[in-house]
């Protein structure tokens, strides 16, 4: 028997208040924008299922400095830094998942209190590929529950950027991703398998 293997892309969080002058901008996150919709249009093209996460907090959420959280207020629902970025390109027919959504409980994961589970099992996925922000936070925790609900994990490593709080913080998420069995491919190595 011959198994199947039907990817998904996820694109986590591509939002204003993440890219360069947003509230949390991390650095250089909108260079990876040409990327990722290389990436997007190579899905769409072969029929695969494009994921879109969005941070989509309420504006008192236990996250943010003024409510004793660790970082400064962003991606409140509703919000012009909660849109995605303008030059991100959306298919129509994009699936969007919002997540971290309720004021008490953070959710760095796409999983976490998502749907996400359910649309890659409807859409019989069994791999999923991670591009996106911030490779020390939301890329990793993604990518670490998509290991233990059993898919094949993949990292696109020049389409992910982090916030490296504290110096060296990027390089450990890609060692933890490594160490719970995801694997790094380039935007070339992707290009490669989907078009063979
Ligand atoms: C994220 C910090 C706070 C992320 C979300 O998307 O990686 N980082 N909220
Ligand atoms: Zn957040």
């Amino acid at each position: 028997m011959i198994r199947q293997t039907k990817c998904a892309l996820i694109v986590v969080d591509l939002q204003i208040d993440f890219c360069p002058g947003g509230t949390l901008g991390i650095s250089a996150g909108d260079s990876i924008i040409p990327v990722i919709n290389d990436l997007i249009d190579i899905f769409h093209t072969n029929g695969l299922p494009v994921i879109f996460s969005r941070d989509f907090h309420p504006a008192d959420h236990m996250s943010f400095t003024d409510q004793g959280g660790i970082w400064p207020t962003h991606c409140v629902k509703g919000t012009k830094g909660s849109d995605f970025h303008p030059l991100l390109t959306i298919p129509s027919d994009a699936r969007v998942i919002s997540k971290a959504t309720e004021k008490n409980k953070e959710a760095y994961s796409a999983f976490d209190g998502t749907e996400l589970t359910q649309i890659l099992g409807d859409e019989k996925i069994t791999c999923i590929m991670i591009c996106g922000l911030a490779t020390d936070y939301c890329v990793k925790a993604t990518a670490l529950d998509g290991i233990d609900e059993g898919f094949r994990v993949i990292v696109v490593k020049d389409a992910v950027r982090g916030v490296e709080v504290s110096e060296g913080d990027i390089n450990k998420a890609f060692d933890q991703m490594k160490n719970a069995g995801v694997t790094e491919y380039s935007s070339a190595d992707v290009k490669r398998n989907l078009s063979s």
